[in-house]
């Protein structure tokens, strides 16, 4: 007999006695049994991925609007403005996680209001300038609306950080309606995604001491302003090429 159940979703994420107490994993799996409604559980399933699959598209067109502008810029000046670009969707752990730190209810109401980057683009340029040029272009565009700005380069963070932040929010046109959804977009240089990816990779090297962690920290900040230099003089030169 095939004793599968293939209506079934599988039960991850319960919490299942390792101890050997049999009694107590039979107690929870039957608990677990009677309190779900499955239909429910398949009716939510069903609205995320609509609700993904919604940020994604809004993720392809403000990806366009970008690829379009350096195209265009590139035949006006004769060089690209962006390097390269990267794009992510937040994954539902981490937007569940997301919405436990900040105390919000795990809803989808709070997920649509409350989080601004499940769906993220990266620009990457090879000038300061150009970012700056490149998010004026964007937010003059009639379809975006501008909903947050963080000017992390005017202002960098404590640990370095520098990037140009904003939350945007583009019209995306399905088969029977349209949708406004919220995209973040970071611009940086490739010197400040350079500093911003070793500094991910070791600030989550875990069980340094404490003193190792703040004399680490302190080197990250200097290297952040040395590579915040290098924008500046590379920019200087590029200008000197350009204007003779
Ligand atoms: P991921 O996968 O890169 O997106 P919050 O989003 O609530 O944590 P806030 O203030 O809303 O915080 O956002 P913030 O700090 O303006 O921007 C968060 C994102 O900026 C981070 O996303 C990083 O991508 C980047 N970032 C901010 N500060 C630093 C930093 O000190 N070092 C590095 N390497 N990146 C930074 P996530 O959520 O960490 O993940």
């Amino acid at each position: 007999m095939d004793t599968k159940n293939t209506s079934m979703p599988p039960l991850r994420g319960k919490i299942i006695p390792t101890n050997g107490d049999s009694s107590a994993m039979a107690r929870q799996i039957a608990d677990f049994l009677e309190n779900t409604d499955f239909s429910q559980m398949q009716e939510s399933v069903e609205k995320l991925k609509s609700l993904m699959s919604c940020y994604q598209c809004a993720l392809l067109e403000v990806e366009t609007k970008f690829r379009v502008l350096n195209e265009q810029f590139s035949l006006r000046h004769e060089r690209n403005p962006i390097d390269s670009i990267k794009t992510r969707m937040k994954s539902p752990e981490s937007i569940r996680e997301k919405l436990v730190r900040k105390n919000l209810p795990i809803n989808f109401h709070s997920v649509e209001s409350e989080i601004s980057d499940i769906a993220g683009i990266r620009v990457i340029c090879a000038f300061v300038d150009d970012i700056y040029m490149l998010a004026d272009c964007l937010l003059q565009q009639d379809d975006i609306t501008l909903i947050e700005r963080q000017d992390y380069i005017a202002h960098p963070k404590e640990s370095g950080y520098r990037s140009l932040h904003l939350v945007v929010e583009v019209p995306i046109f399905l088969q029977d309606e349209k949708k406004f959804m919220k995209v973040e977009v970071q611009l940086r240089t490739i010197a400040m995604e350079f500093w911003a990816n070793l500094e991910h990779k070791l600030r989550y090297k875990k069980n340094l001491p404490e003193n190792l962690a703040t004399l680490i920290a302190a080197e990250l900040t200097e290297c952040a302003e040395m590579s915040a230099q290098l924008d500046v003089k590379m920019q200087k030169v590029r200008d000197v090429i350009e204007n003779g």
